[in-house]
């Protein structure tokens, strides 16, 4: 294979493969109000709200005060007609629009408008799946969240497309809140943790995997995450989390590095990022061999360090380039650094998707930037006279943006 195929057939397996979205914001069908789409949730996209306050001095509070249709005429207004729309979260919006097949050129807010209230929910899923080539996605669920709780409890889901992941900040990060929550649903918990609490809390844990169906566990975790230490966080880790994750043979994932609401007028934009300790994750794996992780880190300067850790130890999946980490050139870097240390065993990159429709753009987008970084390193192999076949390269793309997953899971798929 000479260089000019190598190129054909990279771009050609990457644009076609189908993918396995690890970690979403979308819901199905059947959880109705929760599943976001169409134009006005993608231009109030939590991301530009915090663009459009770089440009506009309006007091938080009236904007939020507004309509979802006001918010996006303002967003669109300062953001797309006032300024040109280079940020990777506005060029997003073009993307999506123009693989609709929609014309960007006429920055026509409400044709798009026309557009979207053409279609229904059932066909607009399709389409969306169909043309970002995404296959399934995985959900971020939550118990403590009484609109989604309902839905479980009454109905569950039946879209295959949509898979389960247990999501768990209120129970790690504010067990003095949510200690209460769980005494209503009737749980034997207390305030301090007893041997009692600690046997019901894995009863929770269980149950909602098992309800659920859920591939693993997932929690976002602060830059001072630190285990083992005399917290109940800590504590509620290395007691409940780590034998049920074991137990129900469900990885426990991390996502290590959110600040949350540096400043909370911005609502979902207000949250910032640190520099997190590897040596946790370390600590973990090393501790716990028999129990997988699932780990991304919100900060750049972690990257390298957490990769060098996955190559110590086998139970850890390093997954994604997370919320600001997903720009072109941060991606390009990673991918890049991971691929150098890892081979081809890590899972490049999420969507991170809370409307529907970014599916399009944010796979569109981490595609071609993948596309890129395999083209280089296939060429460098053969340069040294390595030959390549197409199925090597087609088994390579499917392990990147689906087996990989499945295959840490135990699931052969
Ligand atoms: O990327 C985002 O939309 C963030 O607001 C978070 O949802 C983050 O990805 C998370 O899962 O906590
Ligand atoms: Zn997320």
């Amino acid at each position: 294979m000479d260089k000019q195929q190598l190129r054909e057939v990279v771009v050609h397996e990457v644009n076609r493969v189908q993918i396995t979205d690890v970690h979403t914001h979308l819901y199905a069908e059947n959880f109705r109000d929760l599943l976001l789409w169409g134009i006005d949730e993608l231009v109030t996209y939590h991301y530009l709200i915090a663009e459009y306050f770089r440009y506009s001095d309006m007091a938080y509070a009236d904007f939020f005060a507004l309509s979802k249709q006001q918010q996006a005429d303002l967003i669109w207004q300062k953001l797309f007609i006032e300024h040109s729309p280079v940020s990777e979260a506005q060029r997003g919006v073009l993307t999506v629009l123009a693989k609709l097949g929609l014309d960007v050129s006429t920055r026509d807010l409400n044709s798009y408008r026309k557009y979207f209230a053409s279609m229904s929910t059932t066909d607009y899923i399709n389409k969306v799946f169909e043309v970002a080539g995404v296959k399934e996605v995985v959900m971020t669920n939550d118990p403590f969240d009484a609109a989604e709780k309902q839905i479980w409890d009454k109905i569950g889901y039946s879209d295959s497309r949509f898979k389960a992941a247990l999501r768990i900040d209120p129970l790690l990060n504010n067990y003095e809140r949510s200690y209460i929550q769980l005494q209503k649903w009737g749980y034997k918990v207390s305030k301090d943790l007893d041997q009692q609490s600690i046997g019901e809390i894995k009863r929770f844990l269980s149950e909602w995997i098992t309800k659920m169906n859920a591939l693993y566990l997932a929690v976002s975790l602060p830059p001072t995450f630190m285990v083992p230490e005399d917290s109940l966080r800590s504590r509620i880790i290395e007691q409940c989390v780590i034998p049920v994750s074991r137990e129900e043979d469900v990885p426990f994932a991390m996502m290590i590095g959110v600040n949350k609401q540096v400043n909370f007028k911005l609502g979902l934009a207000g949250d910032s990022l640190g520099k997190s300790n590897v040596g946790v994750v370390e600590y973990l794996c090393k501790n716990y061999p028999d129990n997988k992780f699932m780990v991304t880190m919100l900060a750049k300067e972690n990257q390298h360090e957490l990769a060098i850790t996955a190559r110590k130890f086998r139970n850890l999946m390093v997954f994604g380039c997370w919320w600001y980490l997903n720009n072109p050139s941060i991606i390009d870097e990673i991918t890049r650094m991971r691929m150098e240390t890892l081979g081809l065993s890590f899972i490049p990159q999420h969507s991170d998707a809370r409307v529907l429709d970014q599916l399009i753009y944010k796979w569109t987008h981490s595609r071609a930037l993948i596309a890129e970084v395999l083209i280089d390193k296939y060429s460098d192999i053969l340069d040294a006279d390595w030959g390549l076949t197409e199925a090597e390269i087609k088994r390579d793309v499917e392990d990147l943006f689906s087996n990989n997953f499945w295959q840490f899971l135990g699931h052969n798929k």
